[in-house]
């Protein structure tokens, strides 16, 4: 029984010794190992050494990301989601990779830039992220009854990557300091190598964008995000394992060559 709902159902002493017990369990970050917007906060938790104080569990764990369990912790029916030691349940990535900060700022490296223009520059990266990309990631490797809407959204794709090429200071996003800023791109980018020049025939997701593929270098070799890699690529390889492209039409899609599909 997850915590929030021991607390509405909570009245009179009995009820709150419960409460108490329930507020002394751990937090859960339900979320799985391909997707990316979970894996910035999974990012975190390592980094920060917090395997301690928060599971990581699939959505599967309570019936699924639309089962009625979960959507009343998330009404979205997304992951990831954090349910916080005291039951409140918290969903969207970056919210949670703020609350991370905050709650855990204390424990391991602090994750925030130590000027305000390295700040800002973390957070401006993150926003592109989720208010430009995350919304048309879907035309990667999602049906869509669109031709054109598909070619469209990967011709976005790369413009958002000229735009993240001029954000990023390099060695990391906010410069020399690791930030959720590298968090919030990295596992996107595992993406972005992955599917971009095997399904839609890039050469190169990083050529002529030098800061952007000497920080994926940089980020490939720090051992949590070779971990997010082999994590968020294995999930893709499991798709393609399955067919997916050939599944979903999107190999129908960029045979038309009408389109423009390699940037
Ligand atoms: N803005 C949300 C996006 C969440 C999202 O789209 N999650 C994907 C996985 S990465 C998901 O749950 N997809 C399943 C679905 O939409 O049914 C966030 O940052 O957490």
């Amino acid at each position: 029984m997850l915590a929030h709902r021991s607390l509405s159902a909570a009245s009179g002493r009995a009820s709150r010794q419960t409460v108490c017990n329930v507020y002394a369990s751990k937090a859960k970050l339900f979320d799985v190992p391909v997707s990316n917007n979970g894996a910035r906060n999974r990012f975190i938790i390592r980094k920060k050494g917090l395997e301690g104080q928060i599971d990581i569990v699939s959505p599967q764990s309570i019936g699924g990301l639309k089962s009625p369990e979960y959507l009343a912790l998330n009404p979205q029916g997304k992951m990831p989601l954090l349910v916080t030691e005291s039951g409140f349940p918290l969903p969207e990535s970056e919210v949670i990779s703020q609350y991370l900060l905050d709650k855990y700022a204390d424990h391991g490296p602090s994750l925030v830039a130590s000027t305000p223009e390295g700040r800002v520059r973390a957070s401006l990266a993150a926003r592109i992220h989720d208010v430009y990309i995350v919304p048309i990631q879907g035309s990667m490797y999602r049906t869509m009854d669109s031709v054109e809407a598909r070619a469209k959204q990967i011709e976005q794709i790369a413009f958002q990557l000229n735009v993240l090429e001029g954000i990023v200071q390099g060695p990391f996003v906010a410069g020399s300091e690791l930030t959720a800023g590298d968090a919030a791109l990295f596992p996107t980018f595992v993406f972005f190598d992955f599917i971009l020049p095997t399904y839609f025939g890039w050469k190169d997701v990083f050529a002529g964008r030098p800061k952007l593929k000497a920080w994926w270098e940089n980020m490939k070799k720090d051992p949590e995000g070779a971990k997010i890699y082999e994590e968020v690529r294995g999930g893709l390889q499991g798709w393609a394992n399955n067919n997916r492209w050939r599944d979903q039409g999107i190999q129908d899609h960029v045979a038309n060559t009408a389109y423009k599909w390699a940037y």
